[in-house]
């Protein structure tokens, strides 16, 4: 449980509580996942509410009380709600719509205002613990060793869905629970798509392959990637590798706390427009429980970089229709600089 984040969370309350229902903030509060319920804290309260499938399991796991809601969630949320003197609640930013809406109809009924909370549980989850960071390096060393084990695998003729099912199986025997996000392993002209799907394309000779892998472990994410070459590169694609590398060094050499996050992101784009290539992407986001969250390093971010954040810093030059180059690492933000979590060589790997 994250006492400290909890203390923060109660010290700004009086009347008022916070009524968590996302998964990832309920396991970064708690340290529970796969879990559903909802979790109230008022100033000196901390309930979790979760029904019949999940009661006995958050009994053994929490110290905090846990309410069986037997019925109507809401309807048990509220006795609570009312015996402890609450008259307003605020819930998460990115509940769903059609939930935050429905459940403020049914407050209104009974006297209780229900707002959208403001940006204190982003906030706290912005900046990792040790443990955490922990959480992450373990994950990208797991993400580490999938690509290494990966390239002993590509050889001509195995398709890009192939290979995305061998690093998904290796996850699991390294002991991920799975990958971060739908892994990417796109062929050729390909490449050129930041997102691409993998599909059922053969590998064939001299062609560029764009690795994008991430890694889910203990509920935390990893996140890299890299461009490599099958074959023989020609000059094109080693002069747009080395220029991505050079931005990519460029700008992880700004990663300090201190630094404006928009400032990265614009060298980026200063740096590749000055050659001729406009970056339609942001240059990274922050790592965690998601595997994107704050901050978004972009231009139309007014926040400055603190110790221990976890951020990615993923340049890429997209050539339509020819080859795309991206690379990726995962770092923490440290003291005076940064620390890479991706240990992966970004010379240009020629398998
Ligand atoms: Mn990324």
């Amino acid at each position: 449980m994250k006492t400290n984040s909890i203390n923060k969370i109660q010290s700004g309350l009086s009347n008022d509580a916070y009524l968590f229902t996302r998964k990832t903030n309920i396991h970064y509060l708690l340290g529970i996942s796969n879990l559903e319920g909802s979790l109230l804290i008022t100033k000196n309260d901390i309930i979790y509410f979760t029904d019949f499938r999940y009661f006995e399991e958050a009994c053994n796991k929490l110290t905090i009380e846990v309410v069986d809601f037997v019925g109507k969630k809401l309807e048990c949320i509220n006795k609570h709600v009312k015996k402890l003197g609450i008259n307003k609640i605020y819930f998460e930013k990115d509940l769903p719509y059609i939930q935050a809406i429905s459940n403020q109809k049914f407050f209104k009924t009974k006297s209780i205002s229900y707002e959208m909370a403001g940006s204190l549980i982003e906030e706290l989850r912005i900046i990792k613990t040790e443990s955490e960071i922990d959480l992450i390096r373990s994950s990208a060393l797991i993400n580490d060793e999938i690509f290494n084990r990966l390239l002993k695998e590509i050889k001509i003729g195995v398709t890009e869905i192939e290979l995305k099912i061998f690093l998904e199986n290796q996850i699991r025997k390294l002991g991920g629970e799975g990958s971060s996000f739908d892994l990417i392993v796109l062929f050729g002209k390909k490449t050129s798509m930041p997102h691409g799907v993998s599909g059922d394309f053969y590998l064939t000779a001299n062609t560029p392959i764009l690795i994008d892998i991430g890694v889910n472990y203990k509920g935390y994410a990893s996140d890299m990637t890299r461009t490599i070459f099958f074959g023989s590169p020609d000059e094109d694609f080693i002069e747009i590798y080395e220029i991505v590398k050079d931005v990519q060094r460029k700008a992880l050499n700004m990663v300090k706390p201190g630094a404006r996050i928009k400032d990265i992101d614009q060298k980026v784009k200063d740096v590749l427009a000055l050659k001729g290539y406009i970056l339609g992407h942001s240059t990274g986001h922050g790592v965690g429980l998601e595997i994107h969250e704050a901050p978004f390093i972009n231009v139309n971010n007014d926040g400055i970089l603190e110790e221990n954040m976890v951020i990615t810093i993923e340049p890429g030059i997209y050539l339509f229709n020819k080859f795309g180059v991206r690379i990726e690492d995962l770092v923490v933000v440290t003291k005076n600089g940064y620390e890479i979590l991706s240990n992966i060589d970004k010379e240009l790997i020629i398998v």
